[in-house]
């Protein structure tokens, strides 16, 4: 079986295969420098973990564990302490320093990374990725080889991505949008991929990319810069997800750049299920059709199924060859996360047309909050707030925002202490997009009879 990122895909090599901040590499070079990183995994390592800055290091990295069967934790560059020690403490992944990877690129190694080592069984896990459930600190979702390149295949079939494409980026390296499509896509696929390390209108213009992926904050603020998104015209596709495009962005971006965008729809748990099609009708507020190996179906809230009429809402349900491995080290959280039947539930709520297109139409919990893109469990923003000596009590939602979705606002209780700080509090100890943008102090929470907050009442107050 071909394995996950292959070492050459038949072509010749292009010294600016990966473009990342400028920085240019050559597949080789990154293979190389994958088997200096690898030399210095110790015997039987059993994961490793890496500061997934956006870097040449952070791909290497990532390339070492793949090619030698080491699952590869990425963490967020700001994670804080908190999040930093759950993610170790959890995954017992060893932590490379910088300094190491930085060691090992600079010396790259004359073997080849793929030639090192046998190819990793398929089902054997890839990736371990942490995001946020509702409550509680982040969990561990394991992402098998197998999955993982099932889904860049059956995106590259739907987007028809070829190695005569540019890909072009700047999204983080830490989870499915930017690391698995942005990185292991192009070079399964065998495309280049320019990183512009920030997701910026103005690199975004200049990178001269025939594909680009972006988030709707990202896609928004093009928008607003209209010279940038002219000069996205020569592309041949604009790719949105990780939370809904609004259709107003959706048609500003078409306007400007000529382009209608391709709108798909994922999670960590399941990657990419369902995505319009390059050469098919593209719709403003519909993600479109399942991709290939992947079903899906609607289940009403009496858990029955609900029909395809495009009106007609349920949760959103899928299976096939994409999905994750469960949680790590939470066989109850995965146990939860499956209908007895063995489909995931999303906790999306959804309609199917009965041309099969899928619209998403919110989320079943108020306490999964998405800014930027970014996936924020209340539970973990709150036990961050609480762990400060003044909050006496703190509760955290996502409030509808212009640039980034929604926004994560917090009511807190405490004394002594201003919402500046409080947001600086959890920047310190999360990673810096968890923290909450506004922090409105309260005398007290409104709450129901059983004592919970009733976010509902703070939102509308
Ligand atoms: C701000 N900063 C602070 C700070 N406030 N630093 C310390 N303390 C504070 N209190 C700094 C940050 O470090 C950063 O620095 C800068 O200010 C801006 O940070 P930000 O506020 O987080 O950025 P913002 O402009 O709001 O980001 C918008 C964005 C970002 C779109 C660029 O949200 C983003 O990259 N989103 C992508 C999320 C994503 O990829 N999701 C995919 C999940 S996978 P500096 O130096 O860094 O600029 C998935 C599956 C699927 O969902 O379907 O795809
Ligand atoms: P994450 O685990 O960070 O990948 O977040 C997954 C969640 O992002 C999904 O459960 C959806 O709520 C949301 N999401 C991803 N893509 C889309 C999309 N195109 N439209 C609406 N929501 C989306």
């Amino acid at each position: 079986m071909t394995p996950l990122v292959p070492e050459s895909v038949g072509l010749p090599d292009r010294r600016d295969a990966v473009v990342v901040d400028g920085t240019p590499a050559s597949r080789e070079e990154l293979f190389g420098a994958a088997a200096a990183v690898a030399a210095r995994f110790d015997d039987g390592e059993s994961a490793v973990a890496v500061r997934a800055t956006p870097s040449l290091g952070t791909v290497a990295t990532v390339l070492a564990g793949l090619t030698h069967g080491v699952p590869v934790v990425p963490v967020p560059p700001d994670a804080g302490p908190r999040e930093v020690d759950h993610i170790l403490g959890d995954s017992g992944a060893r932590l490379l320093a910088d300094e190491e990877i930085a060691a090992a690129l600079a010396a790259p190694s004359g073997r080849s990374a793929a030639s090192a080592s046998a190819v990793p069984a398929p089902d054997s896990v890839g990736l371990i990725l942490y995001t946020s459930g509702t409550t509680g600190p982040p969990k561990g979702v394991q992402l098998s080889h197998a999955a993982l390149a099932a889904d860049l295949d059956a995106l590259a079939d739907a987007w028809a991505w070829t190695p005569d494409d540019v890909l072009v980026h700047g999204l983080p390296l830490f989870h499915v949008h930017g690391l698995v499509l942005g990185v292991l896509g192009a070079l399964r696929v065998g495309s280049r991929v320019v990183h512009t390390r920030r997701p910026t209108p103005e690199a975004y213009a200049k990178a001269g990319g025939s594909m680009y992926f972006g988030v709707p904050t990202v896609w928004s603020r093009v928008t607003e810069d209209a010279a940038s998104a002219r000069a996205l015209a020569g592309a041949r596709l604009l790719v949105s997800g990780s939370a809904p495009l609004p259709v107003p962005v959706f048609e500003r971006l078409a306007g400007l750049t000529g382009i209608v965008p391709v709108e798909r729809y994922g999670m960590t748990e399941t990657l990419i299920t369902v995505s319009a099609r390059a050469d098919g009708d593209k719709r403003a507020g519909w993600v479109g059709l399942p991709v290939d190996g992947v079903e899906t179906r609607l289940v009403g809230e009496d858990g029955t199924p609900a029909p395809r009429d495009g009106e007609t809402v349920g949760e959103l349900q899928v299976r096939g060859r994409t999905l994750f491995d469960g949680y790590l080290n939470r066989p109850d959280a995965t146990a939860e996360s499956f209908t007895a039947d063995g489909w995931f539930r999303t906790g999306d709520v959804a309609v199917i047309g009965a041309d099969g297109r899928h619209r998403i139409v919110g989320r079943a919990s108020t306490d999964l909050i998405k800014s930027g893109g970014y996936r924020v469990g209340a539970g973990e923003v709150e036990g961050a707030l609480l762990a400060h000596p003044a909050v006496r009590e703190a509760a955290v939602v996502g409030v509808p925002h212009d640039d980034l979705g929604q926004e994560i606002v917090a009511f807190v209780v405490a004394d002594g202490v201003t919402g500046p700080e409080l947001t600086a509090f959890v920047a310190e100890s999360l990673s810096v997009h968890k923290r909450p943008r506004r922090v409105l102090l309260r005398e007290d929470l409104p709450r129901n009879a059983m004592g919970k907050v009733q976010k509902k009442q703070l939102t509308e107050s």
